[in-house]
């Protein structure tokens, strides 16, 4: 699948760019589609329309048992048919191939060298994220803004749906299995109540949402660093605990 990619280069887009593209193309053709076969048949109502008069001799009015051929011994026909064919078929194959970039991600496939990833277990009734070097959140995700971050969504009990609907993404989350996927947040922000569970999963499951959080890249940096120092800071104070009944561990 990569070669598609090589070949035709798509630039980088998030999947909000992807899915807004395939909405605004078919919403487009749709419209123009409609009016053309709205108009046209409104025309013919109106040209063939009973006037009480008997037609002309000349006009070339099909009669009972005849297959009428489109005008023009078919040519019409048969063009208005292909035309359709090429519009139809350019449709299914651009949405294909934008559906297969969305299915592989920016990088080609899998998730690329520098993309964050994050792991993320849902739970009647909330949502845990686990970053790199155990760094953990729970209630609020953290990821850098206009950096490709990939997910690892899982349950910890029943199933679960986790879903970002700014961000255009929604993965199944099921015990034992991993539903991986991915996005693009651009814009830096606190978006409270962004992340939504989808699958109706007991009592709690309208109140199963997290917080989006979007830093600048830097910021995203220190967060983690922050958080990575105060997790070692945390078990250096354990195994100090653990290992000094004397309480001499006080310096932390
Ligand atoms: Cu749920």
């Amino acid at each position: 699948m990569n070669t598609i990619f090589d070949i035709h280069t798509i630039p980088m887009q998030t999947r909000v760019d992807v899915f807004e593209d395939i909405f605004m193309i078919f919403l487009v053709l749709g419209t123009l589609v409609g009016v053309i076969v709205v108009a046209y048949t409104l025309y013919n109502a109106y040209k063939y329309r009973d006037t009480g008069e008997p037609a002309a001799d000349d006009e070339d009015v099909p009669t009972l048992g005849e297959l009428p051929t489109g005008g023009q011994g078919g040519r019409k026909l048969f063009l208005s048919f292909a035309l359709s064919a090429v519009v139809v078929i350019s449709l299914v194959a651009y949405a294909y191939v934008l559906l297969l970039y969305v299915e592989t991600g920016p990088e080609g496939e899998n998730p690329g060298e520098d993309a964050i990833e994050v792991d993320v277990e849902g739970w009647a009734f909330d949502w845990d994220f686990h970053y790199e070097d155990g760094v953990e959140t729970t209630g609020t995700m953290y990821v850098p803004a206009g950096e490709t971050v990939w997910i690892n969504v899982t349950s910890d009990d029943v199933w679960h749906s986790f879903g970002i609907s700014d961000q255009r993404v929604k993965a199944d989350a099921i015990p034992g299995e991993y539903d991986q996927t991915w996005f693009i947040a651009e814009e830096p922000g606190e978006y409270e109540d962004a992340i939504e569970c989808f699958e109706l999963c007991g009592s709690g499951h309208s109140g199963m949402t997290s917080d989006l959080v979007v830093l600048e890249p830097e910021e995203y940096e220190e967060w983690f660093e922050e958080e990575r120092a105060a997790l070692e800071e945390a078990e250096d104070e354990e195994e100090a605990e653990e290992e000094d009944d004397e309480d001499e561990g006080g310096e932390y």
